[in-house]
């Protein structure tokens, strides 16, 4: 990796710092993400809700409201039902508390990825109908499930669609459509995910039964629901989560979220980041639903006690765990074929499948594997009645190009250039494979000299260390709005060691001040020596261990004192 940096402007950044009561480090990170006058700045570190878009102009917004308030008057049976992912399990927990506060009488049902599959399928179909509903929602799922809604419209149910997957052509036959990506959808941020929508139906049901009912209790499920679905975290999402992560700490979070916290050893008291709840809360959301028992994350959101929250936590824990044996397992499996197939240094792209390749974890198998050959790959688990595998390519890599020049041995692919999902035609697993190596040769000297940007040096002019708390004012960061990416020219090594298995951790000094480092595997590498002056690359995080304020770098690259970053 190559590292540039960003054009600074140290008199400004210290003006801009002083007149908003922050450092200058700070101020220049806001000054890079365009925002420079002072009502943006001072919105952009306090973002409010009262700053969200209006919900007025989002297409059958109100008809849903409507709706679902002449369900909860007259008592109407409402079946939700969400998609497996964190998104859909949020937002269905969301729809059936609310409504169930409000008085209907609600039931949810989670899909199964192994028993229908994604989406709202004819098993989904057949099970909301044996509830004998009178109203049908779908959360984050519906978009392009037109035969199984039609069928609902036909036996005279009315159908509510809550989803911002694509839009295809055809009219949905349902009542409502909430998706920000309609093309006569009006409403001015496209980047709600489920979640974001239901919070915005839900209050469109409160308006038109003219109650009082406090919304910013669900929060916190917007917030895992926005984060998990890499949703973009600008404008109304930006609003959206930093609240929901203030609700998720919470002394009174719901149970569940309590649950999960203590079974992610998250203290109610640390301030947790974006980072945190993608690394720590939602993957073990995730884990019953991409083992087909999704339903139990939807209970566990929804639990009324600690105690019940807390089995249901460990019973989620148990798969998560069971998850991680089996991606594990699979990654190493992949491995093996790889070297068996390619050898030790793949020239181009590599593809392993086996029959008993499970396909909830093919994805992060994927990824293991660029990682450890440097090359893009695919992971495929052969079932019936097609192969469905999953694709990661390298830094700059068009990886969808490359796919999408193996069309003719595919029957379906979708995604972006970093990863993308395949399935394959039948018997076509070796055309697929020679296919991929051909086009990732071909496409190779394609491949962008990635530089990725760093903010600032710290420890030169006005820019000194962040505070933990000034970091805490840049939440959420990930896509969309970018974590600042610091550069330590100048550290001082008072301690270096090895920890856990490979991981590095190293105590610094910056002048008067003091951090701790932490390298994700980058022990191997070589530990500094201590007294020794290093240069590092890496984001800035309070320490959650020390606490108190202290702030942690995790170390993305390290070089000698006066090493040149921007090159290697
Ligand atoms: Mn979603």
């Amino acid at each position: 990796m190559r590292y540039r940096h960003r054009s600074c402007d140290p008199a400004a950044a210290a003006e801009f710092g002083r007149v908003l009561g922050v450092s200058a480090t700070l101020a220049q990170v806001l000054l890079h993400r365009g925002v420079t006058e002072l009502a943006a700045a001072k919105d952009y570190l306090a973002p409010t809700l009262a700053g969200l878009s209006s919900p007025q102009p989002m297409a059958d917004r109100q008809r849903a409201g409507e709706r679902l308030a002449q369900a909860v008057r007259e008592k109407h049976h409402v079946v939700i039902f969400g998609d497996y992912d964190v998104d859909g399990t949020t937002s269905a927990a969301i729809l059936a508390d609310a409504l169930t506060s409000l008085g209907a009488r609600v039931s949810a049902r989670i899909a199964n990825r192994f028993a229908g599959g994604y989406g709202f399928s004819d098993i989904a179909l057949a099970e909301v109908r044996r509830l004998e509903p009178d109203l049908v929602v779908t959360c984050d799922c519906g978009s392009s499930d037109h035969p199984r809604l039609r069928a609902l419209r036909e036996a005279g149910i009315d159908t509510i669609v809550v989803d911002h997957h694509l839009v295809p052509d055809e009219a949905l036959p349902v009542l409502a459509f909430l998706n920000p990506h309609r093309p006569e959808c009006e409403f001015a941020f496209k980047g709600l995910c489920s979640a974001g929508l239901v919070f915005l139906l839900v209050a469109a049901v409160r308006t038109e039964l003219g109650v009082d009912f406090d919304l910013r209790p669900f929060l916190d499920l917007v917030a895992l629901g926005t984060i998990a679905d890499l949703a973009p975290l600008n404008d109304d999402n930006r609003r959206l989560v930093r609240a929901g992560l203030r609700r998720l700490i919470a002394e009174d979070a719901r149970p569940g979220i309590v649950a999960l916290r203590e079974i992610a050893k998250i203290k109610g008291d640390t301030e947790v980041g974006a980072t945190d709840v993608a690394f720590r809360l939602t993957p073990r959301l995730n884990a019953p639903g991409r083992l087909g028992f999704g339903q139990l994350t939807l209970d566990l959101l929804r639990a009324k006690t600690l105690g019940e929250a807390r089995v249901m936590a460990a019973e989620v824990e148990g798969h998560n765990q069971q998850r991680r044996d089996i991606q594990q397992s699979l990654t190493e499996a992949a491995i093996e074929q790889i070297i068996a197939h390619y050898g030790e240094h793949p020239p181009h792209g590599v593809v392993a499948a086996h029959q008993d390749f499970h396909p909830g974890v093919v994805g992060i198998a994927a990824a293991r594997l660029v990682e450890r050959f440097g090359v893009p790959a695919v992971v495929v688990a052969l079932q019936e009645p097609h192969d469905h595998g999953s694709a990661r390519g390298t830094a700059g890599f068009p990886l969808h190009d490359a796919i999408s020049s193996c069309a003719s041995t595919l029957v379906r692919f979708g995604g972006h250039q970093a990863a993308c999902g395949v399935t394959l035609a039948p018997a076509a697993l070796a055309d697929f494979r020679s296919s991929f190596a051909e086009a990732t040769t071909r496409l190779r000297e394609q491949v962008q000299a990635v530089q990725r940007e760093v903010d600032l040096s710290l420890g030169i002019g006005p820019f000194g260390l962040p505070t933990a708390h000034e970091l805490s004012m840049l939440e959420p960061v990930g896509i969309g709005n970018n974590e600042p990416l610091f550069h330590l020219p100048h550290a001082l090594v008072e301690d270096a060691s090895e920890v856990g298995q490979g991981h590095l951790k190293l105590r610094l000094r910056m002048g008067t001040s003091r951090l701790s480092a932490f390298g994700y595997q980058l022990a191997q590498r070589g530990i500094p020596s201590r007294g020794s002056t290093i240069q590092l690359i890496g984001h800035l995080r309070p320490d959650t261990y020390r606490g108190g304020g202290a702030i942690e770098m995790r170390i993305e690259a390290l070089y000698p004192e006066g090493a040149d970053i921007a090159a290697e």
